[in-house]
């Protein structure tokens, strides 16, 4: 393998779809390495030394360790510019950021806290809490971007970003979170344009044949 080689470690289902996306829309050649969940993979000691909170995503870039999917995707956006993936005004690209920092910090951990409450608290009960929480948090979180953050047709307007992955990759998850996607009929817009985008097609089809190895 070339060691200059980009390699993004996933697992199906996880949030680190959305930088996968944003790989297959720059189009540069790119190893995606499967972190196996079912088996612990991402709590062994060789995955800890990349992220030692033993989560997904990781970018390994010509010796960069890099974590957070928000940081990868503006490192990828950065890297390559041609692909045009930020705004390059600075109020588009705060506009961005804070949206994808919506995502991360807000939506995302409501999520979490469905299947990962063990991060947040100790007691069965606790978590159980939590879990019943999930469809509200997530339909209130999501309903803000419904209602405004998503401009239409894109995140950002007329801008394909690195938002629309971030937003298809977590509106992925609503079903599964409770939260029927046709309740949300602009985000559902949204992940439709998003299905049909062949670099969209690549990312899941390549997570599909992860689980499949795994
Ligand atoms: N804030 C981190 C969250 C990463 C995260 O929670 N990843 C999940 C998958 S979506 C994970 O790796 N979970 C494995 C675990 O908790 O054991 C980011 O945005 O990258």
């Amino acid at each position: 393998m070339d060691p200059a080689m980009l390699v993004l470690h996933s697992s199906p289902g996880s949030c680190a779809l959305a930088p996968a996306i944003v790989l297959e829309e720059i189009g540069c050649p790119y190893r995606l390495a499967g972190v196996d969940f079912a088996s612990g993979q991402q709590r062994t000691p060789d995955f800890l030394r990349k992220n030692p909170l033993g989560r997904v995503p990781v970018l390994e870039d010509d010796g960069l360790v890099l974590t957070e999917a928000s940081a990868i995707m503006v490192y990828l956006a950065r890297r390559f510019p041609e692909a045009k993936l930020l705004p390059e005004d600075d109020k588009g690209l705060a506009m961005a950021l804070s949206f994808n920092s919506y995502l991360g910090s807000t939506v995302h951990v409501a999520h979490a806290h469905g299947r990962r409450g063990a991060r947040w608290a100790d007691e069965e009960s606790s978590h159980a809490d939590m879990r019943r929480k999930v469809p509200q948090t997530m339909r209130s979180t999501m309903a803000l971007v419904e209602e405004g953050k998503l401009v239409g047709p894109w995140v950002m307007g007329a801008q394909y970003t690195i938002c629309d992955a971030y937003l298809f990759t977590i509106a992925g998850w609503l079903e599964g979170d409770g939260v029927p996607l046709k309740e949300l009929p602009r985000i559902a817009a949204h992940f439709a344009a998003m299905e049909k985008r062949p670099a969209v097609q690549r990312a899941l089809a390549a997570h599909e044949g992860l689980r499949k190895a795994g």
